[in-house]
């Protein structure tokens, strides 16, 4: 009897041991199976996904990631530092939104968005008033032996006369150098300065970094003419028709050459313009030209991004990336097209603490995907009269570890 007990009893463990191992081995699956849904036994390792029968949402997100996804876009950006010299804060004075820099005569070149005075926003005169820290502005530069201390050159370019469509302001400046010529395109307005003016893309152009600067006649972008106000009264979320995204502005111009053309990434503002995932409804545009001067055609493709603000692009392996943040649920992401016009996602990053940057073009941008955001600038609402230009850097994330691992 207790012979047979103990045969019950082993013959119990035994299966309870076998089952416990094979419940332990990780899966390898049927071929026909993993064919049919498209995926490899690797991934299946890779992603530590427990049974394919049973995938989550999650899971068949991630499946869908590429299968060399690295962690080579991924970063975290340092806290803004304050620059040196004349371009250090300065009380009554606006200095914002810098262009890339580039290194001429030995020397760092930027150039930036210049005001004075405080704003009084749209409540009063708009004819006489200011109604943005960005309005009433002209373009300046400066140039550092460091990129640390900074020497103001002077103005590089100024609002246009009277009855130009560049009277108002001229702000928000990229630079870009083809061939031994200098390129500055920037946001323009034309006054009175409403919360209904349509803001447009001028150009100027020079042989030098130091100028004269030669202006279009014309602006070389506007926003789209298809939205429709709703009233008289200034009221920019009163539309009959928004319109195209870029139907109210066109902003934060940046022109690289790309593809033998010339690539022009912009920020469009839509007329009505709504908050969607928490942020501005903002949206990225991109027009082609075969000269730097123009014309710039409007791609078909546009938007090309769903989120953004500042445009922060670089070429990168034969395509284009870009830094998206502020705006949209695809905020805090950099992203990569090989074509500079259909853009994915290659990573999310921590929130940016680095916005309207002006990226080192200096930099060998195709050493690793983000080695151009090592350091550049970027500025800082020191209250919301008055903004001065920072300067950020980035670093790898490349591994978490616990103290003393
Ligand atoms: C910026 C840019 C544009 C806007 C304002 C000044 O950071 O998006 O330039 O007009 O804010």
């Amino acid at each position: 009897m207790i012979t047979r007990a103990k045969t019950i009893l082993y013959s119990f463990l035994f299966f309870a041991i076998l089952s416990y191992h094979s419940s332990a081995q990780v899966t390898t699956y049927d071929q026909k199976k993993l064919d049919s849904l498209g995926v490899t036994q690797a991934q299946i390792d890779h992603l530590g996904i427990t049974d394919i029968n049973h995938l989550s949402a999650a899971s068949k997100r991630a499946l869908k990631w590429p299968v060399d996804l690295g962690n080579e876009w991924f970063i975290q950006f340092s806290n803004l530092k304050p620059l040196k010299g004349d371009l250090a804060y300065e009380e009554g004075v606006v200095r914002r939104d810098p262009s890339a820099v580039i290194k001429e005569n030995g020397k760092y070149y930027v150039w930036y968005s210049k005001s004075t005075g405080p704003t009084q926003g749209f409540g009063g005169d708009v004819e006489n008033d200011k109604v943005f820290p960005w309005d009433r502005c002209d373009i300046w530069y400066a140039t550092s032996a460091d990129g640390e201390t900074w020497k103001e050159e002077g103005l590089a370019v100024p609002r246009g006369k009277a009855g130009a469509y560049d009277d108002r302001s001229v702000f928000t400046v990229e630079i870009m150098k083809h061939e031994d010529q200098y390129y500055l395109s920037y946001q323009t307005v034309k006054s009175p300065y409403t919360v209904r003016v349509k803001n447009q893309i001028g150009l100027a152009w020079s042989n030098s970094p130091n100028g004269p600067w030669t202006k279009s006649k014309e602006p070389i972008l506007s926003p789209a003419d298809n939205g429709i106000w709703k009233g008289e009264e200034q009221d920019r979320f009163a539309v009959e028709r928004k319109g195209d995204f870029d139907s109210h502005k066109v902003h934060d111009p940046c022109i690289i050459p790309f593809d033998g053309k010339f690539y022009l990434y912009y920020k469009g503002e839509q007329m009505g313009e709504e908050i969607t995932f928490g942020g501005r409804q903002i949206r990225h545009g991109l027009a082609i030209a075969d000269k730097p001067e123009g014309p710039y055609i409007k791609s078909p493709y546009n938007p090309i991004s769903n989120s953004g603000h500042e445009i922060c692009v670089w070429p990168y392996n034969g395509g284009v990336a870009a830094l998206i943040t502020t705006d949209g649920p695809e905020k805090n992401t950099i992203q990569w097209a090989p074509d500079g016009i259909n853009f994915e996602i290659m990573s999310v990053i921590p929130g940016v603490s680095a916005h309207a940057i002006g990226l080192n073009r200096t930099i060998d941008n195709e050493k690793e995907p983000t080695e151009i955001l090592r350091w550049g600038l970027s500025h800082v609402y020191n209250s919301w009269d008055y903004q001065s230009i920072m300067s950020f850097t980035s670093e790898r994330k490349t591994q978490h570890r616990a103290k003393g691992e």
